[in-house]
């Protein structure tokens, strides 16, 4: 009798495509269910073309969050929030650039220019995400002193935002990030959102990198290294 090994090493590439194309090529593999949060970091004006702090090909993540935000009952939407003259701003730091680090008290601070300050059009998300089921926006990075790239805890290592609890508070067991940048607050959400306990999948084509000094390459290896998935958007299921 033929093992099914057999029989497939007897078809052609093509017909077997015609006979089973979702097996072969695992499209759309991935359903998020009601355990599941898409989690949309930073798609903020700041972050955008004519922004201060633009990320290459930031706009490019729009549509494609705007997409995958359907096959989520449950979405979070996160907003970087300074204060003015923010401690991660160069502009507080004398003789220092944007780029460049400075060593705080909780540790090693890359400064960015001036950025997502509170209240201004550029902290805005922006007005082209379409997520009008989107039930809760979290705001991060609002104390003077301390940076947040993660939206779960503020970079001193131990004020929380409360995320993580109101992710299980909604029984979501299961997180798909997205947005900008992946190399920032994309990478740092995913790994607490790991030592948190929640399996992290991060959505590569629906995000983008700023990418200063190795920092995109060092972000996928650390998060490789604590398991998060990395996935891309047509791997997601969504229903038209
Ligand atoms: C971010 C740098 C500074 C981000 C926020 O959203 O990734 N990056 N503030
Ligand atoms: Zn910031």
């Amino acid at each position: 009798m033929l093992v099914r090994r057999q029989v497939l090493a007897m078809l052609g590439t093509t017909a077997l495509a015609t006979l089973a194309p979702d097996a072969l090529f695992a499209a759309a593999s991935i359903k998020p269910d009601e355990t599941s949060a898409l989690l949309v970091i930073d798609v903020q004006n700041c972050f955008l073309p004519g922004g201060s702090l633009a990320v290459k090909e930031g706009e490019q993540v729009v549509p494609v969050i705007n997409r995958i935000s359907k096959a989520f009952a449950n979405v979070v939407l996160t907003q970087d929030w300074h204060t003015p003259g923010h401690v991660s701003f160069a502009s507080v730091h004398s003789g220092k650039k944007p780029f460049e680090t400075v060593d705080l008290p909780y540790g090693k601070q890359v400064l960015w220019p001036d950025h997502c300050v509170q209240g201004t059009d550029g902290a805005a998300l922006s007005k082209d995400l379409s997520i009008p089921h989107a039930e809760l926006i979290i705001r991060k990075g609002f104390h003077k002193d301390v940076d947040s790239y993660s939206a779960f805890l503020e970079a001193d290592g131990k004020t929380s935002t409360g995320l993580a609890g109101y992710l299980r508070g909604r029984k979501i067991k299961r997180l798909f990030v997205a947005g900008l940048a992946t190399d920032f607050c994309v990478a740092w959400t995913a790994l607490d959102g790991r030592k948190a306990g929640f399996e992290v999948y991060v959505v590569e084509d629906a995000c983008r990198g700023i990418d200063t000094q190795g920092s995109l390459a060092k972000a996928w290896a650390d998060m490789a290294k604590a398991g998060v998935k990395r996935i891309q958007s047509a791997d997601i299921a969504v229903s038209a």
